[in-house]
């Protein structure tokens, strides 16, 4: 007898339960949903449902231009805008599981999953190993050839550009960002992690005490920099003692002491990571005028908290916003959740890590002020931007268009990446898109073509995958079709929508006991995180002509 769960017989996230080896119940306890397979909706749930438009209309008549005039009055109503903020919130949040009920150690609830921080949480729980497929019950019993894949359906031939004018600048936000939570700990395998599992600015300070304690000056609460042509730079490993991962043939006057051990490998790494680290000391001098009574300890422990609250601000405000494409403006305002039931913990699940192999938006080659560079002469050459100037490296960085997030745009540099990260997929055994999709609200697909849009790669999964059911998780999402106007496919925006929001909107300092002007020095630190923006972050950090700073390559 196999595992009857295999089938994944419960509905609408029903759990699936053994209770022999050869039946099973489904427990809907708690749901909005009851009867044997969770099938029927509550009456709340039925009048719930058709009160609330569909995913795919809701996204339309926030992208679609001939409703931008609608929202473009919202922006200006203040109180209305702030509720639909609260509901976004709440609505993207309370999608996850908080505290986390799995890890990839077990398909089953397990305390583990809530007290183990080194694990990696688990949207979905791994297929059981019993299972016929690794899918459950559908497709083939061993998944297509991984080189097979890659060659048919990531391999980029032409470098397709983003069409909604994306630029390198948004590529490197993404990956500066997000390292400082998706952290594998590959030695220990891909389940593993070694960060805190939220916005902690481990990016920027290191990830623990010792090793901020190496970029410290010790004085007015400031990082340690060098001076270079009058502007800040991080210094050499040699002078911080820092641990960072760098190849042999790196020089050693080149080998920067950064917040991430690995960001020394592409030069809009080390411009972020500067200018966090030209922000931090600014803020401090402002902090040092405020506070004259205030020591180092005190001015940097409430420099971190300001650069955290910017990076919030910036991210939901400026990133999120981009990458959106709603014409409705997203707001940081943690206040307007204070009374609701909302959980200040978070936890970084495995699949949000993958979702997030952002690869190919990174171009093949990178201009600098007209110098065009191969990967191999760029990855770990940090000296370049000090070289052609932060100015004209920033510049470069806002006129170079990123690369089409989907099918046939994985360049040559990163094709072992995502090997390794379809290969981790399968050890981690995730389940099918189509069952992440019902997790998330979206309809499974039913059909191949439903999924890509097209015929041509249609028949080839077909070919691989026998069952639109059995489609992996990363390779669904880089086939799939783009949605209206937007960067992604459905699946990518609605299944990291929520863990983006929830990530963001539960740091700590959201909390109503952080959220107020002491916790940042007072109302000038308040009013530094409130007013936060890319533009400022880098206009009141650099020497010379600041351009126009966007996300979006200018016409
Ligand atoms: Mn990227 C992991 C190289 C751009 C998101 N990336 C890795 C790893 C390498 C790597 C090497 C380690 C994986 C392994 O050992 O299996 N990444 C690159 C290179 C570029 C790059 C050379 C640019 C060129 N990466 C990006 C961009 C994003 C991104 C842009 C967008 C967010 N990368 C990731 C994520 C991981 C990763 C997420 C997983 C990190 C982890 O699990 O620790």
């Amino acid at each position: 007898a196999t595992n009857p769960c295999c089938s994944y017989p419960c509905q609408n996230d029903g759990m699936c339960m053994t209770t022999g080896h050869d039946t099973y119940m489904c427990d809907c306890s708690n749901m909005d949903f009851y009867g044997d397979h969770c099938e029927h909706p509550t009456l709340m749930k039925r009048i719930k449902t058709w009160l609330r438009p569909d995913t795919e209309t809701t996204h339309y008549l926030l992208v679609e231009p001939k409703y931008k005039w609608i929202w473009n009055i919202v922006n200006n109503l203040t109180f209305l805008s702030r509720r639909i903020m609260k509901v976004i919130y709440m609505l993207r949040a309370d999608v996850l599981d908080s505290p986390p009920i799995y890890n990839s150690a077990h398909s089953y609830v397990t305390l583990d999953a809530a007290f183990n921080r080194s694990l990696y949480s688990r949207i979905l729980p791994p297929v059981p190993e019993e299972c016929p497929t690794p899918m459950g019950t559908k497709g083939p019993k061993e998944l297509p050839d991984v080189d097979l894949l890659i060659k048919k359906f990531f391999t980029r031939t032409k470098f397709l550009p983003e069409p909604t004018g994306s630029n390198v600048l948004f590529s490197y936000f993404a990956q500066h960002f997000t390292h400082m939570f998706f952290k594998t700990d590959f030695q220990k395998g891909p389940g593993f992690q070694w960060g805190n599992h939220g916005v902690d600015m481990s990016n920027v300070y290191g990830k623990d005490k010792a090793a901020e304690n190496r970029l410290r000056s010790f004085k007015g609460g400031k990082f340690k920099m060098q001076l270079v042509k009058g502007e800040e730079y991080p210094l050499p490993v040699s002078k911080t003692g820092a641990e960072m991962v760098y190849p042999k043939h790196v020089r050693e006057e080149h080998k920067y002491a950064l917040g991430h051990s690995l960001f020394g490998l592409l030069p809009g790494l080390f411009v972020y990571s500067t200018v966090w680290m030209r922000e931090h000391n600014r803020v401090c001098g402002i902090l040092a005028k405020t506070h004259p009574e205030w020591d180092d300890e005190r001015l940097f422990q409430t420099g971190k908290l300001i650069i955290l609250g910017e990076t919030i601000k910036i991210v939901i405000e400026d990133y999120v916003q981009h990458l959106s494409s709603y014409n409705y403006q997203l707001l940081f305002v943690p206040d307007v959740l204070f009374g609701e039931p909302f959980q200040y913990q978070n936890r970084i699940a495995a699949e949000f890590n993958h979702l997030y192999h952002w690869h190919p938006l990174m171009p093949t080659n990178f201009n600098i002020s007209g110098t065009v560079y191969e990967l191999k002469d760029y990855m770990f050459h940090s000296e370049l931007v000090i070289k052609h100037g932060f100015a004209n490296v920033l510049d470069s960085m806002i006129k170079q268009r990123a690369g089409l997030m989907s099918h046939h745009n994985h360049g040559p540099g990163t094709l072992h990446v995502l090997r390794d990260s379809i290969i981790h997929q399968r050890q981690l055994r995730f389940q099918s898109l189509n069952n992440y999709r019902k997790r998330f609200n979206l309809a499974p697909y039913t059909t191949f073509e439903e999924l890509t849009g097209e015929t041509v790669m249609a028949a080839e999964l077909e070919k691989l995958y026998h069952d639109v059911d059995a489609v992996e998780m990363y390779v669904g999402m880089i086939v799939e079709k783009r949605r209206h106007r937007a960067m992604f496919g459905s699946s990518v925006i609605e299944i990291g929508g929520p863990n983006s929001v929830k990530g963001l909107m539960s740091n700590y300092i959201c909390s109503p006991q952080y959220w107020k002007p002491s916790t940042f020095g007072g109302e000038v630190g308040f009013d530094i995180v409130n007013t936060a923006s890319m533009q400022k972050l880098f206009c009141q950090n650099i020497k010379g002509k600041c351009p126009v700073v966007s996300f979006r390559v200018p016409d």
